[in-house]
């Protein structure tokens, strides 16, 4: 097996030394830092991503192969922006106001992290106004909002609204997603798409970003 597919394998079992290891053993090899983020570590998680969709694995797998993934990035990161190497689209992530529940939150950045993303983790209870300020700061592709109640799904239409009068409203684009929220609820307060899982989001993501 090659250093890459080994790397892919370890970041799967969630063995964050071993990624490290061939992360550093695969630039001793001369390989590209980009090489080594798409067809390593990309393609661990991606893989990850497709069995946490179908129930293959859960939560906790996530979590480790995520934490992998972090202590491999952490090597290559310095690499990759020597090399010039660009995210593939930037995304903010956010609870909705009133709301404190961050775990799926979390699972979604990892989960577009692991899609090649900038992500940038406005954490929870966070204003309308706040998701719509941080996409203009960092030029943001896409606002992601996460709610887990019903009482706070609601605040979700005050991101749309607030995103679609501003002056990023054409180029960023708006998806939602949590336990209550549903496609019709997205439909109706006019996100531009709503994921049921995080490897969803990701998916979703790329597709509304076109990358
Ligand atoms: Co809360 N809580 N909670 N809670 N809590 C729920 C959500 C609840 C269903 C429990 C219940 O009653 N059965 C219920 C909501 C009822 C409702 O509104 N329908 C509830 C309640 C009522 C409350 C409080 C009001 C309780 C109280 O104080 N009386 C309170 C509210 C606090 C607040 O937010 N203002 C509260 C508090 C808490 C804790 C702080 C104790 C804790 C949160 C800790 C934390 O997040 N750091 C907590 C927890 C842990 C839960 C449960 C048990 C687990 C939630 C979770 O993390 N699930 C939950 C019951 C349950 O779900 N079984 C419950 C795991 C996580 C991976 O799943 O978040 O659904 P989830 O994320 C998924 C998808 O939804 C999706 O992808 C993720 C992974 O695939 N997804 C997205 C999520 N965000 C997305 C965004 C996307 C796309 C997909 O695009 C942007």
């Amino acid at each position: 097996m090659s250093t890459l597919q080994l790397m892919a394998e370890s970041l799967m079992k969630g063995k964050a030394n071993d990624v490290k290891l061939h992360v550093e053993k695969a630039l001793a090899e001369g390989i590209a830092p980009s090489t080594i983020l798409n067809e390593g570590l990309l393609s661990g998680m991606s893989v990850i991503g497709a069995k946490f969709k179908k129930n293959e694995v859960y939560v906790p797998e996530v979590l480790i192969a995520a934490r992998a993934m972090k202590a491999g990035m952490a090597i290559l990161q310095p690499k990759l922006v020597a090399a010039g190497v660009q995210a593939k689209a930037i995304a903010i992530i956010g609870t909705v106001k009133g709301d404190l529940h961050d775990i799926g939150k979390n699972l979604v950045c990892m989960m577009l992290e692991g899609a090649g993303f900038k992500v940038v983790d406005i954490g929870i209870d966070v204003e309308p106004q706040k998701f719509v300020e941080a996409a203009a700061q960092h030029n943001a592709d896409i606002i992601g909002v996460s709610a887990l109640l019903t009482t706070t799904m609601t605040n979700m239409k005050a991101v749309v609204t607030a995103l679609k009068a501003s002056a990023i409203a054409s180029k960023t684009k708006i998806m939602v997603g949590g336990a209550p929220v549903t496609q019709a609820y997205s439909d109706e307060i006019g996100a531009d798409g709503y994921a049921p899982d995080a490897a969803s989001a990701a998916d979703l993501a790329k597709k509304l970003c076109g990358v």
